[in-house]
């Protein structure tokens, strides 16, 4: 490795004798570890041709849904050669995710009853971390006289098949690349790079006979092994624009971005070592608050969260489900949140306040004579009386 100090931007010629082989990967490998990834492999640079067919076989399923994602350009999701000129190999690194114990013990102040939970992914910015330690390999890289780019929460590049192709782990059940003695709960980037570097050999499944993962989803959505129906996922149904199907509302629970059940439930998830979260995390949401927030202090709030073109009426909108889940019909800040949003400018909002009000037998301060379509055909199917109500 040259020790130059910083040689950031990729060079328009690659090096005549720039390094590759077993030694430097293992140079680079160290390297990536010393700078925060918890694994890294190696991929070849070329199709990805499984995950270009699951694409086009999930699109004609009719299991995508609305998502757009690596599944909007496949061709180009799925075409490593297009991201860097002269690509040879693809560095996959993970950063671990695994923060407390998976069966939580949650603090008095979780255990309040109006707070939202918040996905183990989302508790910390994972991938500002993961893209900061992908840069310390990529620069590496680059000082060495190669074309070194990252990718990392990204659409470009179909993450998970690359770690699989890198020998990092088994794809799962629940459609999670799980690492051998560390489970799944680790985000996943890559580098596409000129370097000619070593690649391992894939990883046996490690699923055997267990399928707890089927089961324990809230909403039946893992179809067939590590193929998901993102119709009825909720960490899609979280993030999708519009009306929340009305049929995984109540099965949406208090969970306000993402969703970890298919993991939490994987035993060889909960045997791998756990973190301590440090205490700077944002685990979970105070229900109330939030909806009480304007937009540019819920934007704040939510910041590194995917919202759809950063329009807070998604969030408030699955706010008001999560209300209408584990609110208190004589709770007088719930019912004064209500009706604030019975009134609401934005109709989509009002729809969504009158199912949380229904399933809290709250009807008396539905207005039945809304113009709005989206609230009225809400009131024309409104929900039972919540069962422990
Ligand atoms: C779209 C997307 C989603 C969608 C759809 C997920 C899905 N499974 O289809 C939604 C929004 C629902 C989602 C949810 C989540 N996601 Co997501 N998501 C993505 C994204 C942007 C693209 C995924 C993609 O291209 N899928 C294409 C399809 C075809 O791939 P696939 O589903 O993995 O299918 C493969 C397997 O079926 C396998 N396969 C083929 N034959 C067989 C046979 C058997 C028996 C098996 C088991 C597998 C198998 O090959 C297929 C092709 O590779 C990636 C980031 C990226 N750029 O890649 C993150 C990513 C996959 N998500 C990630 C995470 C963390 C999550 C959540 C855990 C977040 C949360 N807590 O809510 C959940 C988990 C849901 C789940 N069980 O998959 C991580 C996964 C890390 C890991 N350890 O695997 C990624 C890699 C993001 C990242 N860079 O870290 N996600
Ligand atoms: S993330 Fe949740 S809803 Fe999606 S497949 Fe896993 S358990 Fe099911
Ligand atoms: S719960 Fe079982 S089947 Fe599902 S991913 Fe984990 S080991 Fe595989």
């Amino acid at each position: 490795m040259r020790s130059a100090k910083s040689v950031p931007k990729n060079p328009k010629v690659v090096a005549a004798d720039a390094p590759g082989g077993d030694e430097y990967w293992q140079q680079l490998h160290t390297l990536g570890l010393h700078g925060g990834l918890d694994a890294l492999g190696v991929a070849k640079a070329e199709v990805l041709s499984r995950a270009r067919t699951q694409i086009e076989e999930r699109i004609e399923r009719d299991l995508v849904n609305t998502m757009k994602f690596t599944f909007l350009r496949p061709e180009r999701s799925t075409n490593p050669a297009l991201l860097v000129e002269g690509a040879h190999s693809i560095i996959v690194g993970a950063r671990s995710y695994a923060y407390a114990p998976l069966d939580v013990e949650e603090s008095d102040e979780e255990r309040s009853p109006l707070r939202a939970h918040i996905a183990r992914y989302a508790w910390d910015d994972h991938y500002g971390h993961l893209k900061a330690s992908l840069n310390v390999v990529a620069s590496q890289l680059r000082r060495d006289g190669h074309r070194a780019t990252v990718f990392a929460d990204d659409n470009s590049i179909v993450d998970r098949e690359v770690a699989y192709l890198a020998g990092l782990g088994w794809f799962g059940r629940n459609a999670n690349i799980l690492i051998p003695g560390k489970g799944s709960m680790f985000v996943l980037g890559c580098i596409v790079t000129t370097a000619q570097l070593p690649v391992a050999s894939v990883v046996a499944d490690g699923c055997g006979t267990c399928t707890r993962c089927v089961p324990a989803c809230p909403t039946g959505a893992i179809v067939d092994a590590g193929v998901i129906d993102a119709h009825r996922c909720l960490s899609w149904l979280l993030q999708k624009p519009g009306v929340f199907t009305r049929e995984y509302r109540a099965a949406l629970g208090a969970r306000i971005y993402g969703c970890d059940d298919c993991q939490t439930v994987c035993p060889p998830t909960k045997k791998a070592g756990v973190m301590t979260a440090p205490s700077s995390v944002t685990t979970t949401v105070g229900v109330l608050d939030w909806l009480s927030m304007g937009d540019t202090a819920l934007n704040q709030a939510c910041e590194g969260w995917y919202v759809d073109h950063r329009d807070m009426t998604w969030v408030r909108r699955n706010l008001l489900i999560v209300l209408g889940n584990i609110g208190h019909p004589n709770d007088v800040g719930v019912v004064e949140t209500l009706r604030r949003y019975l009134s609401h400018d934005n109709g989509i909002l009002r729809a969504h306040a009158t199912w949380a009000a229904a399933r809290l037998g709250l009807s008396s301060y539905l207005f039945f004579d809304d113009p709005d379509q989206m609230v009225q055909d809400e009131l024309a199917d409104l929900p039972a009386l919540r069962d422990d109500l």
